[in-house]
């Protein structure tokens, strides 16, 4: 009885949306194991903006954001690649190297990247720079049941983390759209100026779990 109280908290707590805002995730070990899981019941998207803000002093190969359907592990994956400045963005199974973004340790960078089934191009955004546009896939919308992790790449659906791929510092401000951003609208977001939150994934009404060692604390802010 009181194991099922408990999941039922636990249930009742994950579908909560929380307002994040001034917050974090910390990711402080390398493990396959840790990670935040977002939910989204949207299942159909024509085209995708994500944005988030990351703060590492990893120099090896790791996932800034993994989302994965049933048919499709990398059906919208920000990776960084050990090689330096270079960024690998995969969209729809298909993948591009975006080179020479500045892609400095112990910094915050505000990541952001487009899509669109129409063009089938895609583009990345390291702090208010854009790369070029690239094509990837065109026509078929990313379709099925969404499991996006923030801290694991997903080699399967939900699954399959590689602690050499993990990620490891803190995360912030994740939106995730179902449009393609203006550039002002990225703009906006860099700056932490006023922007419209995420109509798929919204910071200040985040659905998440947390799994394994992972903390939400009040991002840290400098001292004059
Ligand atoms: C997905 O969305 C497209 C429009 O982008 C629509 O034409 C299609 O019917 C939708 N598919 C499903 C299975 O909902
Ligand atoms: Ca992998």
């Amino acid at each position: 009885m009181k194991i099922l109280v408990f999941l039922v908290m636990l249930t009742v707590c994950a579908a909560t949306p929380q307002d994040l805002s001034g917050k974090m995730f910390i990711f402080p070990e390398e493990t396959n194991t840790a990670q935040v899981k977002i939910e989204t019941s949207t299942e159909n998207f024509s085209a995708v903006t994500i944005c988030l803000r990351a703060f590492t002093d990893l120099a090896r190969n790791h996932a800034l954001f993994s989302l994965s359907t049933p048919s499709s592990a990398n059906d919208f994956l920000i990776f960084k690649r050990t090689v330096a400045d270079e960024i690998q963005l995969h969209i729809k199974n298909t993948f591009q190297n975006v080179r020479g973004l500045e892609y400095k340790p112990n910094t915050w960078h505000a990541v952001c990247a487009t899509w669109d089934a129409v063009s089938g191009l895609g583009q990345l955004w390291l702090d208010g720079k854009s790369s070029v546009k690239r094509f990837f896939s065109s026509e078929s919308n990313i379709m099925g049941t969404t499991v996006i992790t923030l801290g694991q790449e997903q080699d399967n659906h939900g699954g399959g983390f590689d602690s050499k791929q993990s990620f490891v510092g803190m995360l912030a401000d994740v939106n995730l759209w179902n449009y393609v951003l203006s550039p002002c609208e990225i703009h906006d977001y860099t700056d932490g100026l006023n922007f419209t939150p995420g109509n798929v994934v919204n910071w200040r009404a985040l659905e998440f779990e947390i799994i394994g060692r992972v903390l939400l604390e009040n991002k840290q802010v400098n001292c004059d």
